[in-house]
């Protein structure tokens, strides 16, 4: 018996400084709407996706950022979304900056069920970029300023008869991402992500080669752990930046199966049969079987590159 859902990548273009939390609100729902005549039983938005990607401005106090931040999930202005869902019968996921009742900020996603239940939150663990302003870089990636590194791991949940975690932007860089989560048995692994189209410490990197390492890192992290991947963009010109679309949907073989071609508001609808994983769990990557964790000590002993273990070895 196949286990078939249908998934729908949300999209979202630019959403400008200026813009109300109202409107970007409106743009979910619209697309909600969108998804549900697509009959979609789950609906996945990028990372942050209520505000504008705002690590890019630099505040020197930082206080000043609070605003983009939400002090409670649900809140007055995010409750038309659950509600929504929840009549609709659809789970959805969506990044926002969440700040904590003790002072605590993270850069965050949920996973709501179609009851409108949250049944997980993900906090980014992988932040990239910098904590003070830097006049060598081209635009200023300032998450490491604004948010503190996730304090809970990478869990898997169970939601719509499978398994499903959660990963923001960057962590789809890191094997250990998604290692993790398929040493829990993931299934769908739902991604948001706002990737600036240069790379700010590089001119001569662009749009070609940041697309090329976003699918080269989905794929991978697709294939090596047997799992379906969605992974949604915040994409276009935010206030002269411009982010990279890139919205996908990949199998368990590595391989993309949907892919949207603009950087608007848009969806991306497939059904997808969670048993597709099963081949490369039970096989190739049958992690029971085949992994040697013996010999993978450093990958938790050591965070940076160290001396190496040959050192002073024989000459083979
Ligand atoms: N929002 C991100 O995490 N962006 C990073 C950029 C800075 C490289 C990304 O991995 O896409």
């Amino acid at each position: 018996m196949p286990r078939l859902i249908t998934v729908a990548a949300a999209q979202l273009g630019p959403i400008q400084r200026a813009d109300s939390r109202g409107s970007v609100v409106a743009r979910m729902l619209k697309l909600m709407e969108d998804a549900a005549r697509e009959r979609a039983d789950l609906i996945v938005y990028p990372e942050l996706a209520l505000t504008t990607f705002f690590p890019r401005w630099y505040l020197e106090d930082r206080s000043q950022a609070e605003p983009w931040f939400e002090s409670c999930m649900p809140g007055p202005e995010t409750l038309p979304l659950f509600e929504r869902a929840r009549a609709l019968g659809m789970a959805m996921s969506f990044g926002y900056a969440e700040a904590t009742p003790v002072g605590q900020h993270f850069n965050s996603s949920v996973l709501v069920a179609a009851t409108g239940q949250i049944v997980g939150k993900y906090r980014k663990i992988h932040l990239p970029g910098h904590v003070e302003h830097d006049p060598e870089r081209t635009h200023q990636h300032l998450e490491k300023r604004y948010f503190e590194p996730g304090d809970l791991g990478f869990p898997v949940w169970n939601c719509l008869g499978g398994l499903v975690g959660m990963a923001i932007c960057n962590d789809r860089r890191w094997p250990e991402t998604w290692r993790v989560m398929g040493l829990q048995g993931v299934e769908l692994v739902v991604l948001g992500f706002n990737t600036p189209s240069v790379n700010s410490q590089k001119a001569g990197e662009g749009l070609a080669e940041r697309m090329f390492h976003h699918r080269l890192s989905l794929q991978a992290g697709a294939y090596q752990n047997a799992t379906w991947v969605v992974a949604v963009a915040k994409a276009g010109v935010e206030d002269g930046h411009h982010l990279m679309g890139g919205t996908m949907i990949v199998d368990p073989e590595g391989r993309i199966v949907a892919e949207l071609d603009h950087e608007a508001d848009g969806l991306l609808v497939r059904t997808i049969d969670l048993d597709d994983t099963r081949f490369g769990k039970e096989t190739i990557f049958d992690f029971k079987r085949h992994r040697r964790i013996e010999h993978y000590g450093l990958i938790t002993k050591r965070t940076g590159v160290g001396a190496p273990l040959g050192k002073g070895g024989p000459e083979l």
